[in-house]
C-alpha cells in the first residue's frame, strides 16, 4: 500500500534548523546573502561556509529556488527561495507563493532528495497573512506530492501553536474526502505492475495519472482503468520504453464518464 497523504506531509512546530531532513528550505531574500527570522537563523547554525556558497550563486528571483550545502546543520541541503513581499493581494502574490514551494520541491527531486522541510515562506517580514499563505502551502504540496512519488516526507514547519493549529486544521480539510490523492497512487502501483510484468517502461506515467486520477471516483474505477492499460499494452505488444498515446488516454477517460459510479 503507498502511504497515505498525511504520512507525506507533516506539521511541525518548532525551530526548522533543527530537523533531520535531506534539505531545509530558507526563506531568503533575492540577494541570498542573509537577514533575519528563519534567514538568519539558518545562516548562524550552518556556519560562514554557507553564506560563502550563497556569493557564488548571484542571488535569486522571487518564485524561484536554488541549492547549496547544509554546512554544520543536521540537514544535508539547503533549498533557497525568495516569498513574495505582500502588497495586499493583488500583485500575483498568491501564485508567486506556490511556486516556491514548486520549485523548492522540484529541485529536491531532481537532486534526488527524499524528505524536505518548509517554513511558512513570506508570513514573517514579508507580511503574507498566515492563513492564505498557509493554505497555499498546505494545497501546494498537496497537489506536488499527489503526482511526484519520490519526495516521501514533507514537513511543514510553523512557529507557535497558533500557527500549528490552523495549518492542521487546514491539511485536515484539505485531505479529508480528497479521493484524488488515494486514486493517483493506485494508478502509480497499477502501472508498476504493467511495467514489471511486461518487462516495459511508461514513459509518461505522470501525465497518464494526472490526466485520469481526478476523473476516477473509487478503487474498481482504479482497478478498471489499470486493467484496460494492461490490455493496450498486450494488446500493441508495447516493448522498451512506451508512450500511452493521448487517443488512448481520451478514450479511458471517456469510458470513466460513461460508467454508472460517475457521479458530478
Ligand atoms: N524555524 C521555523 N520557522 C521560523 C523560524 C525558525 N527558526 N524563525 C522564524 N520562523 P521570515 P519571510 C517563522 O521573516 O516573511 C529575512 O530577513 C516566522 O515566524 O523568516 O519570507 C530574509 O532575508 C514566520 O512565520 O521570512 C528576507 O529579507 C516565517 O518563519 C525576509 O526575512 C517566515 O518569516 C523574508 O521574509
Amino acid at each position: 500500500m503507498a502511504p497515505g497523504i498525511k504520512e507525506r506531509i507533516s506539521i511541525i512546530e518548532g525551530d526548522i534548523t533543527t530537523q533531520l531532513v535531506d534539505a531545509i528550505v530558507n526563506a531568503a531574500n533575492p540577494s541570498l546573502l542573509g537577514g533575519g527570522g528563519v534567514d538568519g537563523a539558518i545562516h548562524r547554525a550552518a556556519g560562514p561556509g554557507l553564506l560563502a556558497e550563497c556569493r557564488r550563486l548571484g542571488g535569486c528571483r522571487t518564485g524561484e529556488a536554488k541549492i547549496t550545502r547544509g554546512y554544520r546543520l543536521p540537514s544535508r541541503f539547503v533549498i533557497h527561495t525568495v516569498g513574495p513581499v505582500w502588497k495586499g493581494g493583488d500583485s500575483g502574490e498568491d501564485e508567486l507563493l506556490a511556486s516556491c514551494y514548486r520549485n523548492a520541491l522540484a529541485l529536491a527531486e531532481l537532486s534526488d532528495l527524499r524528505s524536505i522541510a518548509f517554513p511558512a515562506i513570506s508570513t514573517g517580514a514579508y507580511g503574507f497573512p498566515m492563513e492564505r499563505a498557509a493554505r497555499i502551502a498546505v494545497r501546494t504540496v498537496m497537489k506536488y506530492v499527489t503526482y511526484h512519488t519520490t519526495i516521501g516526507k514533507v514537513l511543514l514547519v510553523c512557529r507557535g501553536n497558533a500557527a500549528y493549529s490552523l495549518y492542521t486544521d487546514i491539511l485536515d480539510k484539505e485531505s479529508t474526502g480528497n479521493s484524488e490523492y488515494q486514486m493517483a497512487q493506485a494508478l502509480f502501483s497499477h502501472l508498476s505492475m504493467i511495467e514489471a510484468s511486461h518487462g516495459i517502461r511508461v514513459k509518461n506515467r505522470v501525465a497518464i495519472v494526472h490526466t485520469l486520477a481526478p476523473a476516477i471516483r473509487n478503487d474498481i474505477q482504479a482497478l478498471s482503468t489499470g486493467i484496460s492499460l494492461n490490455n493496450w499494452v498486450s494488446a500493441t505488444g508495447a516493448y522498451g520504453e512506451v508512450t500511452v498515446p493521448e487517443n488512448i488516454l481520451q478514450k479511458l477517460l471517456d469510458s470513466l464518464k460513461d460508467t454508472g459510479v460517475w457521479r458530478e
